[in-house]
């Protein structure tokens, strides 16, 4: 037989930095991933997880096929058997109960697919239910609340311009090791040596001196949670020291007044104590991000997962504003996506359209906080959930008290997971179904071209065949069909082919469009080459803000020019888009929306409350791990223990443990045990452990995760304390107590 060698290129979907790789196939094999160095953004930068695709494709535990839940035992089945055991679970819920009996968690990777954007909200539709929930509320919801009330839409998030910026000031996050994230970017380590080449500065603000922290020119240590404060305080010493100018966004904002005489109460000898920033250091840094020619604020997870996440994340707008820096060059820039939309002046964004049934929290972007999700199976009455659909996410181990959701799933009357893998969460399905593994699908990056440090469009084909797996979008309708009616032996297709027909037929009966009054025919025409998620990206890219029109504008963008540019194609450095992006009623930058100043007056108030004394646990991530999974690969799990508990060597000495031992960490919620590393890397009075550890549990199907199972850091944080505002979990700078054991 002869040997055939092929290289081809492709996105890694793992992360948000959307590295280019490059892909040596032998006889239908990978024989070798690395970073490719012709891809226009990535330029052969890549991180150890991105060659582990090949692993993670051979990795003997991934499924391949559906498999069921009979008593205790597991068995594989055939897809039909599989969607006819979903109808038999789902339907009679929904007929009997109505849809909100049927809850959907859909997890991380849905950013990272084709079908989660485009699919998921049909599956969530045909369900009929107001029981939606996901990671979002364990990570960004913030962002988009203060999005939406500032700039009029939730997705409208300005990013850094980090290849462009002077001085970086960064608050809770870690992009050496995460590799970003709502900054979309391959290779910061690159970008941040740059930044510094030409002079710039990165301030890194952190409880730990993280490795982002290590080269940076200046790093702070701040206590966990206290980070709207600091930023308050930054905003009080641009209006006491008269150093506040929004230029030409001056007379498209309002409410700059009522944000000044808010700051007043918060200036940096006030919150410097909360802190643990001196007062002058504030000073200093407020003076120097108003001096530098262009300058950027940008906070990530640990100013996100906390208890005024969305005052902090509003605050860093604020900030951006005040110095100039908003929209832009050099400063926080709203990206445009080769498939993006342009906006439309709607309803104003709100929340709190319904609230959840046992605790009352409002809606918040069509989704209820997870941290309710247990509450919502366990609390009899009308309208408890009773089924749960979950897509792509692994709750037990990635949202608030664990242990708690775990035994509410157990308790479901019926379950169905979309996933790759038997762990922690899918472990309670009756029945899970497997999408592709990545080198077998096709990928175009819906969710991080929105959020792009430059604007970048880039598709990849599916590089290998599928092994019996199920294309995700064909199983998302698939269970759509099911929960509206149709049924399990309804035919995608035809599904898929409606819906086409129907978006090009609005496209062209709309005056706005670039295809108005254009015969659908032909429209259709050129769209059935593909199927699928991929025929619905020809169809955005081609009347998107670079299309080729169908025909019109030949550079144009479509999918078979992108398929002709494997390494990408890059569309420039990000540009302004203020006004035209505004969508809220007055058309202004609100930026002192009333639901955020009532929550940022509360925050003053905690400044007269007593300190609370004692550890504060924090998160932490690991360059060869991600979230809760991709711990089933020797090759990123092998060696040192990641998942321990960092501690400074004061704290260490007070709780009587030493280097390399065992501790107790443990609070109201719940406790575990872990092996403690002493370090002065953290600041004294704050703890670190990594979360998506915890694979000891039985009926999961990790061999190798289970051999190094960590702990699960969700045992400790409690369903019961969230941003108010958001509906987002705290997740960090939760009070615990370690002992010796
Ligand atoms: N304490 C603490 N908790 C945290 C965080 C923290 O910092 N601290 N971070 C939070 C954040 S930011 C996030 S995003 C969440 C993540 O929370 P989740 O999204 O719930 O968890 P993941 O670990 O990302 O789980 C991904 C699941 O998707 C499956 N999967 C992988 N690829 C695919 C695919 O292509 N299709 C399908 N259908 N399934 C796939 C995997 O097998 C796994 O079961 O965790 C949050 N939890
Ligand atoms: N290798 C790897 N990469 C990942 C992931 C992963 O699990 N592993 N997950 C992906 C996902 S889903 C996401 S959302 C991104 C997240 O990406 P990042 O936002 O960069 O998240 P982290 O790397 O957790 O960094 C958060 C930092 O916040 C600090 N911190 C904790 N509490 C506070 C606080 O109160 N104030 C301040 N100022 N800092 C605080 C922590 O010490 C930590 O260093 O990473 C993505 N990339
Ligand atoms: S940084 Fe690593 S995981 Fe993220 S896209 Fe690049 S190679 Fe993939
Ligand atoms: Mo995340």
């Amino acid at each position: 037989m002869s040997q055939t060698t092929t290289t081809t290129f492709r996105t890694c979907p793992l992360c948000e930095a959307t590295c280019g790789l490059e892909v040596t196939v032998r006889d239908g094999a990978v024989t070798r991933i690395r970073g490719d160095r012709e891809d226009v953004f990535s330029g052969g930068f890549i991180c150890p997880k991105g060659s582990t695709l090949r692993q993670l494709h051979d990795d003997p535990d991934r499924l391949r096929a559906p498999v069921i839940r009979r008593g205790d035992r597991r068995e594989q089945v055939s897809w039909e058997e599989a969607f006819r055991m979903v109808e038999a679970g789902l339907r009679p819920v929904i007929e009997q109960q109505g849809g909100d009996a049927v809850a959907a968690y859909l997890g991380n990777p849905n950013s990272h697919t084709m079908a989660g954007p485009l699919y998921l909200k049909p599956l969530l539709k045909a369900i009929g239910t107001k029981n939606i929930f996901s990671a979002t509320t364990v990570d960004q919801m913030p962002k988009h609340v203060s999005s939406g009330l500032m700039f009029g839409h939730p997705d409208s998030i300005p990013v850094p311009d980090i290849d462009r910026t002077g001085y970086l000031l960064m608050l809770g996050a870690n992009p050496l090791v995460s590799n970003g994230s709502l900054a979309t970017a391959p290779d910061w380590p690159g970008r941040i040596k740059a930044l510094q080449e030409r002079g710039g500065k990165l301030v890194v603000v952190d409880p730990r001196r993280s490795r982002t922290a290590r080269v940076a020119d200046e790093h702070l240590f701040i206590r966990p949670g206290t980070d709207a404060l600091l930023l308050f305080a930054i905003v009080a010493v641009l209006f006491e020291e008269d150093l506040a100018s929004p230029g030409r966004l001056s007379d498209l904002t309002n409410g700059i007044a009522e944000v000044a005489s808010l700051a007043v109460r918060f200036s940096p000898e006030a919150v410097a104590g909360r802190c643990g920033v001196p007062a002058e250091t504030i000073r200093r840094i407020a003076r120097e991000l108003a001096a530098a020619p262009t300058g950027v604020v940008y906070g990530r997870i640990g100013t996100h997962t906390v208890e005024f996440g969305t005052v902090a994340s509003w605050l860093v707008d604020v900030i951006n504003l005040l110095i100039g820096g908003l929209d832009a060059p050099g400063g926080a820039m709203f990206p445009l996506a080769a498939h993006a939309r342009p906006p439309r002046p709607g309803r104003p964004f709100r929340t709190g359209r319904w609230t959840s049934r046992v605790k009352g929290f409002p809606e918040v972007r069509g989704e209820l906080p997870v941290a309710t999700l247990a509450d919502e199976i366990e609390t009899p009455g009308d309208g408890r959930v009773r089924a749960l659909v979950t897509v792509a996410g692994n709750p037990v181990l990635s949202t608030p008290d664990g242990a708690h959701l775990d035994r509410a799933l157990a308790s479901l009357d019926f379950m169905v997971s979309v996933d790759c893998y038997i762990n922690e969460t899918t472990r309670h399905a009756d029945v899970i179904l497997p999408p592709p593994s990545p080198l077998s699908r096709s990928h175009y990056d819906f969710t991080f071209s929105t959020l792009s440090v430059r604007n970048i469009a880039n598709f990849s084909p599916p590089t290998l065949d599928r092994t019996g797996e199920m294309e995700e979008w064909e199983i998302l309708t698939r269970l759509a069909l099911i929960a509206s009616g149709p049924g399990a032996e309804a035919d995608p297709a035809l599904a898929d082919a409606w819906g086409i027909a129907s978006t090009v037929n609005q496209a062209i009966n709309d005056p706005d469009s670039p295809i108005s009054g254009r015969d659908p025919e032909e429209i259709l025409g050129h769209l059935n080459q593909y199927r699928g998620p991929v025929r619905i990206l020809d169809f955005l890219l081609r009347t998107g803000p670079y299309g080729d029109r169908f025909g019109e504008d030949p550079d144009g963008l479509s999918v078979a020019k992108l398929i002709e540019h494997p390494h990408g194609i890059d569309l420039g450095p990000l540009q302004p888009r203020l006004p035209e992006l505004l969508t809220t009623a007055s058309g202004k930058i609100e930026l002192a929306p009333a639901p955020i100043m009532e929550e940022a007056a509360r925050l003053a108030t905690t400044l007269d409350h007593a300190p609370v004394n004692g550890l504060l646990l924090v998160g932490r991530r690991h360059l060869r791990s991600n979230n809760s999974w991709m711990h089933n690969l020797e090759v990123l799990v092998k060696g040192k223990e990641r998942c321990t508990l960092q501690m400074h060597p004061d704290d260490a000495q007070a709780a009587d443990v030493g280097d390399g031992e065992e501790a107790k960490v443990a609070n109201s919620t719940g406790a575990v045990t872990v092996r403690v590393v002493v370090t002065d890397d953290i600041m004294p009075g704050v703890v670190s452990l990594p979360h998506g550890w915890g694979h000891d549990v039985p009926g999961t199907q990790l061999g190798v995760a289970a051999r190094r199972p960590g702990v699960n850091s969700n045992l400790l944080t409690s369903g019961r304390s969230l941003d108010t505002l958001s509906g987002n979990a705290v997740l960090n700078g939760i009070p615990v107590v370690v002992s010796r054991v």
